[in-house]
C-alpha cells in the first residue's frame, strides 16, 4: 500500500517546510519534531521515501502534544464546584487524524519531556502530558515571547520539580495550617454573626500559598515583604501570616472603641494636630507588620500596608514600597536597585483584576526601569464572583488573568481545591521570579461560602452555584480525606485539632483586655515649631559653586546648539547678587543640587519631566553625535545622595501611587511628582483622596510626597489650564497637606528646600502649582540674593503699595499667574489706590502673615479676590471663610472672577484673552458700583 496518500495536501506542505527549517537549523523547530525528523528522510522528485502515514501520524501525534502544551489549561479541572472545562478541539487526536492505537504505535521520545523515560510510547506521553496539562493546574505560558523563559517554564512543570513527591510537603502541617484557617472562620461566624469579616472560605489556600512563598523568599534571604490585599480573606492573612494578635482581631470585633471619644488612646504627645485628626479605619483594610526572626541572622519584615475600599488601588502603592525598600541611594550618582532586596505580593480580586484600570497600569510599570520591583507573585483570589455578578458579565476575557498575558505574565490557574497543586504554583511562582526577575501570576479558583459579606444574601442571585456551595466540602475537610486514604492520620485526628483551635480561640475571647488588646497605629507627631524654625537660604558661594558644577558637561559631549546656548545663559544668572537672572527651572536645578549636598536623596518623575513638559528642564542632556544621556545631578560633585529622574509612562493614577509607596516607604527621600498639566491629575483622584490626603487621619501614615502641578489660564481651553485647585483645598483639613501657588523662582527654590528639611520632623505632602509661560517670564525670575537670603513667603505684599500705604484704597488678595496679568497691566500705573498681595501658600491658610499686610492700609475700603479660575474654582469658595474671619466685618469682601462654570475655561484664546482683560479691568475699576460678588461673566463681554 502506498501510504504517501495519508500524507498531502496541507499537511505535506507544512512537514516539508518544517522539515525545510530543521535542516537549516535544527534547534528551529521543537525537540519532538527534532527527534522525529532525525529519523526521516523526505520523498525525492515525489516518491515517499519512508512509510508515508508514520510522517502523518508523526505531525499529528507532535501537533497534539504541542496543543496540550498550550491550550492544554482549556481542559484543566480548575473549578473546584466541578463546572466542566471548555475544552478545545485542539485537544482532540481526531483533530489530526490520529487514534489512541496510532499513537501506541509511536514512540514515546516523538513527544519529548522530562517524563519520557517512564512511559512506553507516544500514546501514554501524551496521557503524561494530559495529566500535567489538564489536571487540576492549568500552566499557561504560551504568551510568553522569549524562548528561553517558555522552555523553563515547559521543564518545570514537565518535570514535576516543584510536586510531591519530587519535592515534598508536610502533610500534618498543611492540615493544621488549614484547621487554623478555617476555626478562624468559622469562630468569627459563630461569636459575631452576620458581622462583616469577608470570609476567605473557598480560598483557603491562599494562606498556605503565602506561607510557601514567604518561607521561600526567607530562604533567599528577601528583607522586605510586602502583601497587597483587599477585603477578601485580609482578616486571616492578617492573623496567620501577619501573626496579628487574636486578641487584638477580636477586640476589634467586640468593637471596644464604642464610647471612646476620638482623642482617646492616642498619646498625648502627638500634639493636638493629631489627637483631632485621628479617624481611625475599618478592621478588614487595616495594615500590619511583621519581623521574622530565626536563628540565623534572618532579618525579614512582612508587611501588609493599609488599603482602602477602592479595590486594587493600594497595587501600585506596594509596588512603590517595593521599589524604594530595594533602592540605595546614599551615595551619589543614579540610585542603585537590587532586586534580591524585596518582594511585592499582589492578591487580586477576579472581578477587580479585569476591571479596574489601576490593575493595566500597575502592570505596565513592572518591566520599566524606574519601577522594576525585581517581579511581583500576583495571586487572584477568584472565588467566581465579583460582589453579586457572574463573570459573563464581570470581564471579557475568558480568565479572570487574561490581562496579565498582554505583559507576558506567565500564569498558573489551579483549583483551590488541591493543596498540593496550589503548593507547586507558589513554588514555581518564586522559583520563576528569581530566576527572571519578572512578575508571576497564580490564578487560584475557589469559590466564596457565604455572601460577598456576612450579612448578605448569595442565593437571591446565585442559588444554584449555592445549592452547591452548602454540599461542598472544605479543604481541610477534603486534605484530611487525602490523608486519611493514605494511611497517614486516623479518622478523629481533623475533628480533634479543629475542637483544640476552637478552645483556643474561645479562651482568647474570654481573656481579652481591651485597654491593652486594642492597638491603634500612632500617628508620628510633627516636631514642635520644627515648620518655622527651617532655614533654606543657600549661602551665594555655595550656590555658585554647585552651579558651576551643573553647568559641566562630560568632554566631548555635544549638546544639542539650542540647548548649548540656554546653557551658556544660565551660566551668567549667577554673576550678580541682585539681578534677576534666576528662572524657574535654574532655580530648581540650584534647589535639587543643594539638597543632594545636603545628604537627602531626590526621584523627580512623571511624564517627560527629564526634558520637562515644557522644555524647561533638561535634567537629562541627550549627546547629539552619539545619542548617550548625561544628567549633571548625577554627577555633581558636592552630591551626597542619588538623584533619580525618570519619564514615567503615561499614568497618573499607578504612577501617584507608586510614589506614595516610594515616599512612605523611605520618608527620608524627596519623592516628587509632576504632571504634564495639572489638570491630569484628575486621573489620580483616588490615589489623592484616599491616600495623599487621608492616610494621615485613617491609617496614622505620614506621606510627604511633593505634586508639580502646572497650573494657568493662558488661552489653552478647558483642559491645561486648571489643576483643580479647589479639590485640593476642599481636601485639605487639620493641616494635612501644605498647597502653594508660588510666583517666583525664589519662593519655589525655598519651597522645595523646606519640603526637604521638613522630611522627617514635620512630613506633610505639598501641592504646588507651578507655572507655564511664566516659566521664562522676567516677573518670575528672581537674583542670587533672593535664594542666599531669603525665606519662604507664604504672602508677598505689594512692595509698592507699601510705599504710600495711606494711598491704598482697594487690597486685591490673589494666587498665581494672574498676579503677573495684573501687576503688568497698564492699569497699574494710573492706580494707586489699588495694593496687590499674594497668597502664596493657601493651605494652611496664612492668617498670621495676612493679618498685618491688612492692618497696614489705613484707608483702606474694599478687599477683593481675583482669580482667573470660574467662582466654583480655585481658591475663593475655601479662602473666602478664611478672608471673612480676618476681615471681621470691617471692609466689603469681593470676589472678581470668572462666573460659576461647569468648564474650568473657554475653548477660544481669543475669547479667553477678552475676559482675562475685562477681569482686569474690574480689579482696577475702583469707580465702579461693583455690588458684592460681581462676577465677570462670558456673557458680559
Ligand atoms: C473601586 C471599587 N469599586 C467598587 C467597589 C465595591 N465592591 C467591593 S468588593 C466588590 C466585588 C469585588 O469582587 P472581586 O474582585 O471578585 O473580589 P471578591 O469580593 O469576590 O473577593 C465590589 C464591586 C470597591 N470596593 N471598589
Amino acid at each position: 500500500m502506498n501510504l504517501w496518500c495519508d500524507f498531502h495536501g496541507p499537511n505535506a506542505g507544512y512537514v516539508l517546510e518544517l522539515y525545510e527549517r530543521y535542516r537549516q537549523n535544527p534547534n528551529s523547530v521543537d525537540a519532538a519534531t527534532r527527534a522525529s525528523f532525525a529519523r526521516w528522510t523526505p520523498a525525492v522528485d515525489g516518491a515517499p521515501a519512508v512509510a508515508a502515514p508514520a510522517i502523518g501520524k508523526i505531525v499529528g501525534a507532535v501537533t497534539l502534544a504541542q496543543a496540550i502544551r498550550t491550550y492544554g489549561h482549556l481542559a484543566a479541572q480548575l473549578d473546584p464546584l466541578g463546572s466542566p472545562p471548555p475544552g478545545d478541539p485542539s485537544l482532540e487526536p481526531t483533530t489530526y487524524g490520529v487514534t489512541e492505537e496510532d499513537l501506541r504505535r509511536l514512540p514515546a521520545s516523538l513527544i519529548d519531556g522530562p517524563f519520557v523515560e517512564r512511559v512506553a510510547n507516544a500514546l501514554e506521553a501524551i496521557q503524561a502530558l494530559r495529566a500535567i496539562y489538564s489536571s487540576t493546574t492549568g500552566y499557561d505560558y504560551g504568551h510568553i515571547r522569549v524562548p528561553e523563559e517558555r522552555e523553563w517554564l515547559r521543564l518545570a512543570a514537565e518535570s514535576g520539580r516543584f510536586r510531591p513527591p519530587r519535592d515534598p510537603i508536610n502533610p500534618e502541617a498543611l492540615l493544621e495550617r488549614l484547621t487554623q484557617v478555617e476555626a478562624f472562620e468559622h469562630f468569627l461566624h459563630r461569636m459575631f454573626p452576620g458581622k462583616i469579616r469577608f470570609s476567605l472560605e473557598g480560598l483557603d489556600m491562599i494562606v498556605p500559598i503565602l506561607d510557601e512563598v514567604i518561607g521561600e523568599a526567607a530562604e533567599a534571604r528577601i528583607h522586605n515583604i510586602l502583601i497587597g490585599m483587599a477585603h477578601r480573606g485580609r482578616l486571616n492573612v492578617l492573623a496567620h501570616v501577619l501573626n496579628k494578635p487574636y486578641a487584638q482581631i477580636l477586640a476589634e470585633f467586640k468593637d471596644l472603641t464604642r464610647g471612646r471619644t476620638r482623642l482617646d488612646g492616642i498619646d498625648q504627645a502627638a500634639g493636638d494636630r493629631l489627637l483631632a485628626s485621628w479617624t481611625g479605619y475599618v478592621k478588614y483594610h487595616m495594615g500590619a507588620r511583621r519581623a521574622l526572626k530565626g536563628g540565623e541572622p534572618l532579618n525579614v519584615v512582612v508587611s501588609m500596608p493599609p488599603n482602602p475600599s477602592h479595590v486594587e488601588s493600594a497595587y501600585p502603592v506596594v509596588e512603590g514600597m517595593a521599589y524604594a525598600a530595594g533602592t540605595q541611594v546614599d551615595k551619589p550618582g543614579p540610585p542603585r536597585f537590587d532586586p534580591t532586596v524585596s518582594l511585592p505580593i499582589l492578591i487580586h480580586g477576579d472581578a477587580a483584576f479585569p476591571g479596574q484600570g489601576v490593575v493595566a497600569e500597575t502592570l505596565n510599570l513592572s518591566r520599566l526601569p524606574g519601577y522594576h520591583t525585581g517581579g511581583t507573585i500576583h495571586v487572584i483570589a477568584n472565588n467566581q464572583l465579583g460582589y453579586t455578578t457572574n463573570p459573563k458579565d464581570a470581564r471579557s476575557t475568558l480568565y479572570a488573568s487574561d490581562l496579565a498575558m498582554g505583559f507576558e505574565i506567565p500564569i498558573v490557574h489551579v483549583n483551590a481545591d488541591d493543596p498540593e497543586a496550589c503548593i507547586e504554583s507558589a513554588r514555581l511562582a518564586f522559583a520563576y521570579r528569581t530566576k527572571f526577575q519578572k512578575d508571576f501570576l497564580i490564578d487560584l479558583i475557589g469559590y466564596r461560602r457565604y455572601g460577598h459579606n456576612e450579612g448578605d444574601e448569595p442565593r437571591f442571585t446565585q442559588p444554584l452555584m449555592y445549592k452547591k456551595i452548602e454540599r461542598h466540602l472544605t479543604v481541610r475537610e477534603l486534605w484530611a480525606t487525602t490523608m486519611i486514604t493514605r494511611g497517614l492520620i486516623d479518622g478523629g485526628w481533623p475533628k480533634k485539632l479543629m475542637q483544640n483551635r476552637m478552645q483556643a480561640l474561645q479562651r482568647v475571647l474570654e481573656s481579652l483586655h481591651p485597654e491593652v488588646d486594642l492597638v491603634e497605629p500612632q500617628p508620628k507627631a510633627p516636631a514642635p515649631g520644627a515648620a518655622r524654625r527651617v532655614q533654606t537660604a543657600v549661602p551665594a558661594q555655595r550656590l555658585r559653586e554647585i552651579h558651576a558644577s551643573l553647568l559641566w558637561v562630560p568632554e566631548g559631549f555635544t549638546l544639542h546648539p539650542k540647548l548649548e546656548r540656554a546653557m551658556q545663559r544660565r551660566g551668567t544668572a549667577l554673576a550678580t547678587l541682585d539681578e534677576p537672572g534666576i528662572d524657574w527651572a535654574t532655580a530648581e536645578h540650584l534647589a535639587f543640587a543643594s539638597i543632594l549636598e545636603d545628604g537627602i536623596a531626590i526621584r523627580l518623575t512623571g511624564q517627560d519631566v527629564e526634558r520637562g513638559a515644557f522644555g524647561q528642564r533638561h535634567a537629562v542632556f541627550h549627546d547629539m553625535k552619539t545619542g548617550k544621556v548625561f544628567t549633571p545631578l548625577q554627577a555633581l560633585p558636592q552630591a551626597k545622595a542619588a538623584f533619580a529622574v525618570f519619564n514615567s509612562p503615561l499614568t497618573e493614577n499607578a504612577a501617584i501611587g507608586f510614589e506614595y509607596g516610594c515616599n512612605v516607604q523611605e520618608p527620608g527621600r524627596l519623592i516628587i511628582w509632576e504632571a504634564q498639566y495639572g489638570d491630569f491629575v484628575n486621573g489620580a483622584q483616588m490615589m489623592i483622596d484616599e491616600f495623599v490626603a487621608s492616610a494621615r487621619a485613617k491609617w496614622g501614615q505620614t506621606p510627604s510626597l511633593v505634586m508639580l502641578l502646572p497650573h494657568g489660564y493662558e488661552g489653552k481651553g478647558p483642559d491645561h489650564s486648571s489643576a483643580r485647585l479647589e479639590r485640593f483645598l476642599e481636601l485639605a483639613a487639620e493641616t494635612n497637606m501644605r498647597i502653594a501657588n508660588c510666583t517666583t523662582a525664589a519662593q519655589y527654590f525655598h519651597l522645595l528646600r523646606r519640603q526637604a528639611a521638613l522630611l522627617e520632623a514635620d512630613p506633610l505632602p505639598l501641592v504646588v502649582l507651578t507655572p507655564k509661560s511664566l516659566l521664562r517670564h522676567p516677573l518670575a525670575c528672581s537674583s542670587l540674593w533672593d535664594l542666599a537670603e531669603g525665606r519662604f513667603k507664604p504672602v508677598i505684599d505689594d512692595a509698592q503699595a507699601r510705599q504710600r500705604p495711606e494711598e491704598v484704597r482697594r487690597l486685591i488678595l490673589c494666587s498665581g499667574k494672574i498676579h503677573v496679568d495684573l501687576v503688568t497691566s497698564g492699569h497699574r500705573a494710573e492706580t494707586p489706590g489699588i495694593a496687590i498681595t499674594r497668597i502664596e501658600r493657601l493651605y494652611p491658610f496664612p492668617a498670621d502673615d495676612l493679618r498685618p499686610v491688612l492692618d497696614c492700609y489705613p484707608k483702606l475700603e474694599s478687599v477683593a479676590w481675583v482669580q482667573e479660575e470660574p467662582e466654583n474654582m480655585g481658591a475663593w469658595i475655601s479662602l473666602r471663610p478664611h478672608l471673612g474671619a480676618l476681615i471681621n466685618g470691617r471692609w466689603s469682601l469681593r470676589y472678581i472672577g470668572r462666573p460659576p462654570n461647569s468648564s474650568p475655561t473657554e475653548g477660544s484664546s481669543a475669547w479667553h484673552a477678552t475676559n482675562q482683560r475685562t477681569l482686569v479691568e474690574h480689579a482696577y475699576d475702583l469707580n465702579s458700583a461693583i455690588a458684592e460678588d460681581v462676577f465677570i461673566s462670558s456673557k458680559e463681554t
